[in-house]
């Protein structure tokens, strides 16, 4: 009966460039949805969505999804709750949270926030206005992106560059420590366009990645060195005279001086930093300059290391001196998410503040930030900038007693676990998390509050990753008394009496009057109408988008800017440099030569840690895995399929060995994130982590670690789907 079955669009929350529209099928009569569709229109969709995705049916109506609000009964992250009602919940949290604001003040509460959904509303929607009005912690949401763009913009001048269906036209694509098959797919088709017109597809990359394995050529690199790779592919560039002088001296500012500094960072320099040969090198600058257009995909991958920041900065000249922003197809893609000047001011409502100024904390600093330690808590204060004065422990501010954790799950994705457990244990910290599952870090929630999925909520998305914005309209009923944030904060609120009449918006409205006050002409003729009716719209922008083609970079010179004054301003060297990642530089003496370098990118059936707890996801993946080469394997004892014990400074975890040559010798690779309760001694890779910062941006620096790795003496090592069913305890 087909004629009882509809289709409501939506658009995919999670941290993804692809931002997919969706279509979801429902049973009219029962209201029960039944499928998930690609939306077929969406030129990026092409109605496909991924394997995640399209079962995403499965975590919706997992029996494990929290149905009802829940208070502590057991000790802190043993996960052990009562069901009370929302009233309940809602009038005692914030009982406690006026009285740790009369004790301490409002910046004892921190708010810890990431990208669960990328939703305008339910993300920084009624969250953002509740946190302003109380005059909370501000939260520098680090843990991604932040050294990579602000290397790009430092060079480009906004976090935008080529329009991505615009790689089906480039002769020559670089994808730069980045696995697009597993985390941009849907990228992949217009790169198959490109080669079957005679493209050549090149992966720079430690590992040999499902992408590497099906491009023409897999580069292998050493991690954290692609900004030398980026000095000695500008140093023959420029001594070989391959550059474009005209779009040189027309549009970049600061050649001659980056024509001097590249001079020592010749292809043999960078060979004994990259592994790269030497002559390897220099056909690559060769090949590169050449094949115009010349597209570059360049990811978060390589930008998780101490000199993240400058790697990228390094990269992002390599297009404007071969002029490849003349073309279409040519030019580099890290993100497109400066493009749209999106006024976000309507939905947050910085006005709130109210003049107060409250200090922000670099959510990668989450175990400083939640020590009793004033000097730790000091170190937590965000500075991304060399130039920003680091607060004394006197100037630290209160210590943070309360914790409210929405669309993120800290316990197990920041890094440095131990000192984030440890903070999280703390018996006079007050937690509120709110989500779909009980996860590590619901485990020591005080309030543990069920939210909806974006099956049951509305929300508008613009995407990273492409130019379409896309409206979610809710598919079906919320599960249970699960509830949207923005319904969650708008009780909150009101239990606070926060009387301001935003309080009180409808979600509806909320998005129309977001919409409604865009002022920027890429939103114009961009109505809730046409949303509705659509799904989904491209930004007006012209097409083919050839931003840079004539110039017109966003910097202070409208030029690309080799030399940039602003970096001399904010305490950087104003020319591409080297700054090598910590795992390079001397080692301490504690592991010696015989320590590897770890890195935990991205598995592919996980999207960070959501779908990792449901069951279909984590058989196809298999277990927590450590990839080791073989050369690190044999000297070690360890053989294929082996229980391993991995160890850093911070701590250590058990891993499955996987020997293979599909990882650079001296270098190990994690797929993750696994959940901590969930893995063998129940922690994941970030046991292994820690809080050093990048050199731009107060990121972290995920895979700059060094780790001892060695076989695991405690007996046989359960597989991860035995363990499951009998969690081990930490
Ligand atoms: N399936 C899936 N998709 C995802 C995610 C997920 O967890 N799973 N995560 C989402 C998120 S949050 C993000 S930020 C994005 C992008 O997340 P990214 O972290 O950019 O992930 P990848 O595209 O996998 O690219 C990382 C690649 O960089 C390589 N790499 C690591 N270090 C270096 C280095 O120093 N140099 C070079 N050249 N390569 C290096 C890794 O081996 C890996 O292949 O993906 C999103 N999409
Ligand atoms: N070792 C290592 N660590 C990493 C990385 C790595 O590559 N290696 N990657 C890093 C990167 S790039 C990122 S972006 C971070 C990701 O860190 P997070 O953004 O914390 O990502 P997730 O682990 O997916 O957690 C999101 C949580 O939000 C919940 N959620 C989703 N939608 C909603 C909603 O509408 N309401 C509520 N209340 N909750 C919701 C989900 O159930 C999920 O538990 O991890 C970082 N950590
Ligand atoms: S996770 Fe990414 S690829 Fe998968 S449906 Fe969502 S946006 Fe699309
Ligand atoms: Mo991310």
């Amino acid at each position: 009966m087909t004629d009882s079955i509809q289709r409501v669009n939506g658009v995919c929350p999670h941290d993804c460039p692809d931002t997919c529209a969706w279509q979801v099928s429902i049973d009219e009569a029962s209201g029960r949805a039944l499928r998930m569709h690609g939306h077929p229109h969406h030129p990026l969709t092409q109605g496909r969505l991924c394997g995640k995705v399209e079962r995403y049916l499965e975590r919706v109506y997992h029996p494990g999804r929290l149905t009802t609000p829940l208070k502590r009964i057991g000790v802190k992250g043993e996960g052990r709750f009562q069901a009370i009602t929302w009233d309940q919940a809602i009038s005692e949290i914030a009982e406690r949270l006026q009285q740790i604001i009369g004790a301490y003040g409002a910046e004892a509460v921190l708010p810890y926030s990431y990208a669960g959904t990328m939703g305008l509303l339910q993300g920084e929607g009624m969250a953002a206005r509740f946190f302003n009005r109380m005059g909370a912690s501000r939260l520098a949401r680090t843990i991604c992106s932040e050294a990579g763009s602000e290397g790009y913009s430092y060079t480009i001048g906004a976090a935008y560059g080529m329009e991505p269906q615009d790689f089906a036209h480039a002769r020559l694509i670089l994808i730069w420590g980045s696995n697009t098959l597993t985390s941009n797919m849907h990228l992949w088709p217009f790169i198959q366009t490109a080669r079957k017109a005679g493209a050549r597809v090149l992966v720079i990359d430690p590992a040999r990645t499902r992408t590497a394995r099906v491009a023409d050529e897999w580069i292998p690199i050493r991690p954290g060195t692609d900004g030398a790779l980026a000095l000695a592919l500008m140093h023959v560039i420029i001594t070989e005279e391959l550059y474009d002088g005209d779009y040189v001296a027309r549009y970049t500012l600061g050649f001659e001086q980056l024509s001097e500094r590249v001079q020592a960072y010749g292809p043999e320099w960078a060979a004994g930093i990259t592994g790269i040969p030497a002559g390897r090198i220099r056909e690559l600058a060769r090949l590169y300059a050449n094949a115009q257009p010349a597209a570059i995909r360049v990811n978060y991958g390589l930008q998780r290391h101490a000199g993240g920041g400058m790697a990228v900065r390094n990269i992002a000249c390599l297009p404007a001196l071969v002029g490849a922003w003349r073309y279409r197809g040519g030019g580099i893609l890290l993100s497109t998410s400066g493009i749209i000047g999106l006024d976000r001011t309507p939905i947050q409502r910085p006005d709130l503040l109210a003049g107060r100024n409250p200090r922000t904390l670099n959510m990668i600093r989450l175990g400083d930030a939640l020590s009793p330690d004033p000097e730790r808590l000091a170190r937590a204060h965000y500075r991304p900038r060399p130039c920003d004065p680091a607060p004394s422990p006197a100037h630290a501010g209160p210590p943070v007693k309360a914790l409210i954790v929405y669309n993120s799950n800290p316990a197990a994705v920041a890094p440095d676990q131990n000192a984030v457990l440890a903070g999280l244990r703390r018996p006079d910290l007050f937690t509120v998390v709110l989500e779909h599952f009980q996860t590590d870090t619901a485990d020591y929630a005080d309030y543990l509050l069920p939210a909806t999925t974006q099956l049951e909520h509305w929300d508008l998305h613009k995407a990273y990753g492409h130019f379409f914005i896309a409206l979610n309209r809710p598919a079906i009923a919320p599960l249970g008394q699960a509830l949207p944030n923005s319904e969650i904060f708008r009780r909150l609120a009101a239990a606070m009496d926060y009387d301001e009449p935003c309080f009180r918006q409808e979600d509806v409205e909320i998005l129309r009057e977001l919409l409604a006050a865009q002022t920027h002409p890429c939103f114009e003729g961009i109505t809730w109408e046409r949303l509705r009716r659509d799904g989904f719209a491209r930004l007006n922008l012209p097409s083919p988008f050839l931003p840079f083609a004539e110039g017109g970079f966003p910097t202070p010179s409208g030029k690309c800017e080799f030399y940039s004054r602003r970096m001399a301003e904010d305490g950087y060297d104003p020319l591409p440099a080297w700054i090598p990642p910590k795992s390079i530089g001397p080692r301490p003496t504690s592991g010696g030569e015989d320590r590897l370098w770890l890195i935990s990118p991205p598995a592919h059936n996980f999207l960070n840690t959501t779908f990792a707890n449901l069951e279909r996801f984590r058989q196809r993946e298999g277990e927590p895995l450590l990839w080791l080469h073989p050369q690190d394997a044999a000297p070690r004892g360890i053989a294929d399929g082996w229980p391993v014990q991995v160890r850093s400074e911070q701590g250590e975890v058990r891993l499955r060995a996987r020997v293979t040559t599909d990882i650079i010798p001296g270098c190990v690779l994690a797929p993750t994130i696994w959940w901590n309760k969930l893995s063998p001694g129940g922690g994941n890779v970030n046991r292994l982590t820690d809080q050093t910062e990048t050199d731009m941006g107060g990121s972290p620096t995920f895979y700059d670690v060094l780790v001892t790795v060695e076989p695991w003496n405690g007996g046989d090592m359960p597989r991860a789907q035995e363990e499951i069913a009998r969690p081990m305890p930490a």
